[in-house]
């Protein structure tokens, strides 16, 4: 069996995904243009029926965030129906296809490492004392898409202050689940499960780094990493962990998921950056989903202004 090595081909290089999200695009222009009308073809009127009603048409952000950017929407289908979940299957449409046996309720969350307070806590009492908030961020995948995506969440750093992090905490390694009998994909070693993220402190505490829980305020869906994931929007997305069951403060750098799998091409850090090309593709453009042309992939993914202080001093070609 031909098991592809994780992120080998830029989705944005192959024809057939073009082709398939073009045709989306289409039936989506074309079904609004045509909503009036009777179009007696099925698969036209699944695809109208299945866009229309979305909670993106009745969604509002509750307050407007501080870093928001003000570009156009991706919608709910787009979000919801291409993803990178390999928990579930290596294709775009798999988290959304093989997802539905996963029960992201109950849920608890091991808060381990170097603070004052740590144990095992029921996700309800996790989010508590927060409100969550609306923010909306681009996302932007290492193989070269990118979203716009209004996320309902809680800033990372407001949950992490709870438990008194020491002194000795100067990063933040996060877990996945690991269930074999409901994430299919976890049957497979195309990755070392579970997967393993982490963040230096500074970047874990930024304003911008979130814990989402939803997606146009409605609860994350199981193929966007209920019921919690991180939310890093100037860095890559595989720096977005989904279904987090861990959060451990520890003292030295740890080891990530994508660098075990691949280390010559996949960092710690991952900062989206247009002037370090992937080893096999440029990094200096990005598809946005559902337009047609490629736009300029923008440095730390636009949010320069908030993070770039971060790094200054730093050599980011060596640490990418
Ligand atoms: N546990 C886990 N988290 C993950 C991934 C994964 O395969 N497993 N994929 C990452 C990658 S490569 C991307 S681009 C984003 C995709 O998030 P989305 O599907 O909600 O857009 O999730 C990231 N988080
Ligand atoms: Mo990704």
């Amino acid at each position: 069996m031909l098991i592809r090595r994780p992120h080998d081909i830029p989705s944005s290089e192959i024809t057939p995904e073009d082709s398939y999200l073009n045709r989306r695009e289409f039936i989506r222009k074309t079904a609004a243009l045509g909503a009036g009308m009777a179009i007696a073809g099925a698969g036209l009127t699944a695809a109208a029926t299945a866009t229309a009603g979305g909670p993106q048409d009745k969604w509002r952000p509750k307050s407007p965030g501080p870093y928001d950017t003000d570009e156009e929407l991706t919608p709910y289908t787009d979000i919801t129906s291409y993803n990178n979940f390999y928990e579930f299957g290596i294709d775009k449409g798999d988290p959304a296809a093989n997802s539905g046996s996963f029960k992201p309720s109950p849920w608890k969350v091991e808060v381990a490492g170097e603070a004052k307070k740590t144990g095992l806590i029921d996700l309800e009492d996790l989010l508590k004392p927060h409100t969550p908030v609306d923010r909306i961020y681009r996302h932007r995948c290492v193989e070269g898409w990118s979203m716009v995506i209004p996320w309902l969440g809680i800033p990372l750093a407001d949950v992490l202050n709870r438990f008194g992090p020491t002194s000795k905490a100067r990063y933040v390694h996060f877990t996945t689940v690991l269930r074999p009998e409901e994430m299919p994909g976890q049957k497979r070693s195309v990755l070392a499960w579970p997967y393993v993220e982490g963040l230096r402190m500074d970047e874990a505490m930024n304003p911008l780094t979130l814990l989402a829980t939803g997606i146009y305020g409605k609860s994350l869906l199981n193929q966007n990493g209920a019921p919690l994931r991180l939310v890093v929007p100037w860095k890559y997305g595989f720096k977005s962990i989904k279904s987090i069951v861990k959060i451990n403060f520890i003292g030295t750098q740890p080891k990530t998921t994508w660098e075990l799998s691949a280390p010559g091409e996949y960092g710690f850090y991952s900062n989206v950056n247009p002037e370090v090309d992937h080893p096999r593709w440029s990094q200096a453009r990005e598809r946005r989903i559902g337009e047609f042309f490629k736009r300029k992939t923008l440095m730390f993914n636009g949010y320069g202004e908030q993070v770039a202080s971060m790094y200054s001093g730093m050599d980011l070609r060596k640490n990418f």
